[in-house]
């Protein structure tokens, strides 16, 4: 193994707690989703049984209804606002968020599936993961297509520009009369440079005080959150997530199960095509099905659609055209957002971030863009080495941001560099 392989190897185990990989030490110290699925995509090829582990109690976190939380609070932990009491919610064994995650739990347990061959495995995930994958269908869907998401955790992109607009529709203090909260993710002026501001986390807390007033409800919050988002990177992933379950049902010989969630798949990629694409921009765009209207913005979540097979041909040619041009401009590819007030140092408005590659370096494989797909696996494997695995790197000096020793960047190295 290369030094830089060992190092990324002590990191997942620095940050592992009984049975799951806490994002950062400094500023996650609880079990997060998607940072959960990357990184069992890591582990499965240096400690599988660890990532195994980590989807298994991924998956135990999970509510009655299927919905599997953004956030598990298994272990009390200092430093990180909105804590368990804060949210109020859980499935009886476990404190939770009461929000969720993109559904990358269903491609990282084929990848795990497929580099253990693990047939028990497979199937004692099966019935979880249908459990979840048809929550997003029967209470995240308006139509049975496309699924919605109601906070901008819930994205894991949380300050992209693309909810500006969104959350500036609705005054936080008409949802909450509560706004009074201290953060926790400020530690350093530095940090404070490259979070998200004031005006965003007030709106992120009261949309969390909403929820929690109503009980976590889904059809009161249907009702009143003003926050109904068909975000483009949720419903690419979920398209492929949906692809994905069916492998794994056609791997345990059930092709009825497999066959319906193909054509879940099919039929969300056409309500995918049909809304979100954005002729003028040439990529996927979010809607807002409060306010009925697209979210207009060149963000890398558009990009992402790739990741399942999502764009037609045209629209691929369209999408490359825009990639090239607009993203891969700057010295580090992918910037996580092109446009006004792009900021290379703040968040997801402008820096590049490993797990967003990583969708798209597999999305654009699947179109036979190798080239393209080689730059940004070159240029993110070239940051990994001289900055170490940061959060997210400034995409024109490529200086790392965020926080250090951060478990996907970690993750993903190992796994490009299998
Ligand atoms: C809120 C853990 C998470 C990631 C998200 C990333 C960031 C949390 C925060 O950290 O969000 O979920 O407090 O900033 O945006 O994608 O899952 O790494």
């Amino acid at each position: 193994m290369t030094d830089r392989r060992d190092e990324a190897v002590s990191v997942l185990r620095e940050n592992r707690h009984d049975g799951y990989t806490i994002p950062s030490a400094t500023l996650y110290p609880y079990q997060w989703n998607w940072d959960s699925a990357f990184i069992a995509v890591g582990l499965a090829g240096v400690d599988p049984e660890a990532a195994k582990r980590e989807l298994r109690t991924l998956l135990s976190a999970m509510w009655d209804n299927g919905m599997a939380p953004q956030i598990a609070f298994w272990a009390d932990a200092e430093g990180y606002f909105p804590g368990p009491d804060e949210w109020e919610a859980g499935n009886g064994d476990v404190q939770t968020s009461g929000i969720t995650q993109p559904p990358v739990v269903v491609p990282a347990a084929r990848h795990v599936y497929e580099t253990t061959g693990d047939d028990a495995f497979r199937d004692e995930l099966l019935p979880l993961l249908d459990r979840h994958l048809s929550w997003w269908v029967d209470e995240r869907s308006f139509d049975g297509d496309t699924v919605y998401v109601r906070h901008p955790w819930a994205t894991g992109m949380d300050d992209s520009p693309a909810w500006l607009s969104v959350l500036d529709s609705f005054d936080p203090e008409d949802i909450t009369d509560d706004l009074d909260y201290v953060r926790e993710d400020r530690k350093s002026d530095e940090l404070s440079d490259q979070r998200p501001t004031d005006w965003d986390y007030d709106r992120y807390v009261a949309l969390v005080r909403q929820g929690k007033a109503l009980d976590w409800d889904e059809a009161a919050l249907r009702e009143a959150c003003p926050f109904l988002v068909e975000d483009v990177l949720t419903n690419s992933i979920f398209v492929r997530a949906c692809d994905d379950l069916a492998a794994l049902y056609a791997a345990a010989g059930d092709e009825s199960k497999a066959n319906e969630w193909r054509r879940q798949a099919e039929h969300s990629r056409a309500g995918m095509r049909e809304r979100l694409w954005d002729e003028e921009l040439g990529t996927f765009v979010s809607y807002d099905r409060v306010n009925d209207r697209k979210l207009r913005v060149n963000s890398v979540a558009g990009l992402t659609s790739v990741f399942g097979e999502v764009p037609t041909n045209e629209q691929f040619a369209s999408l490359r055209t825009n990639l090239r041009e607009n993203f891969l401009r700057y010295d580090y590819g992918c910037p996580s957002y092109v446009g006004p007030d792009m900021d290379y140092d703040r968040y997801w408005r402008g820096p590049v971030w490993m797990n967003v590659n990583w969708l798209l370096v597999d999305g654009l494989r699947r179109y036979g863009a190798t080239e393209t797909a080689d730059r940004i696996e070159q240029d993110s494997l070239e940051l990994l080495d001289r900055e170490g695995f940061r959060e997210y790197f400034n995409p024109e000096t490529g200086a790392g941001r965020g926080s250090d020793r951060f478990s996907w960047s970690a993750a993903l190295y190992l796994d490009w560099t299998t």
